[in-house]
């Protein structure tokens, strides 16, 4: 199965839980980073009075299920330090799954696609990178939307 990911940090080192949670993803036996995007530096999105984000964007081929994927995520954001304090707070690591092939999930846990991708300058740049003929699930190309927020490449 195609899944695509969206990673993000804004505190410490980013770069380094950047790269340590790609190094991470790609060493489990059930996933395989397939495309990687440059780095971008974004301006924070939703709550504005934190440091400014770097993001990536990932393809990757897994036999793991959604579910199983998003555990996976969620055990490599702990690993590095990651501490829910404010939604949309500042963050060593944050690894969602926007896309995975074109199923639909309306749990709490997991919502595919992700709702918000298609609004966000920070998920749409580094994915247009990766997967420039991309159709978004509202049918648009990728080509077309450019969703909000400042984003310049870092890398
Ligand atoms: N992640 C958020 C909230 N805001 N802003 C940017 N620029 N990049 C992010 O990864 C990001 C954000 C919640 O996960
Ligand atoms: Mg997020
Ligand atoms: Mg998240």
């Amino acid at each position: 199965m195609q899944a695509y990911l969206s990673l993000g940090s804004n505190m410490g080192n980013k770069g380094y839980y950047l790269r340590e949670a790609l190094r991470l993803l790609g060493e489990n036996q059930r996933i395989r980073i397939m495309a990687q995007s440059h780095i971008y530096e974004t301006k924070p999105w939703g709550y504005t009075d934190q440091d400014d984000f770097w993001n990536v964007a990932v393809e990757i081929e897994t036999e793991l299920e959604p579910l199983d994927l998003l555990k996976v995520c969620q055990e490599i954001e702990n690993r590095l330090q990651r501490k829910r304090i404010l939604r949309w707070g500042p963050r060593t690591i944050d690894i969602d799954i926007l896309l995975y092939d074109n199923r639909v999930s309306n749990l709490e846990q997991l919502r595919l696609p992700h709702p918000r991708m298609e609004e966000r300058a920070f998920v749409l740049t580094p994915l247009r990178e990766i997967a420039p003929r991309l159709v978004l699930p509202s049918g648009r190309s990728i080509q077309e939307v450019s969703g909000e927020g400042e984003v310049k490449r870092v890398d």
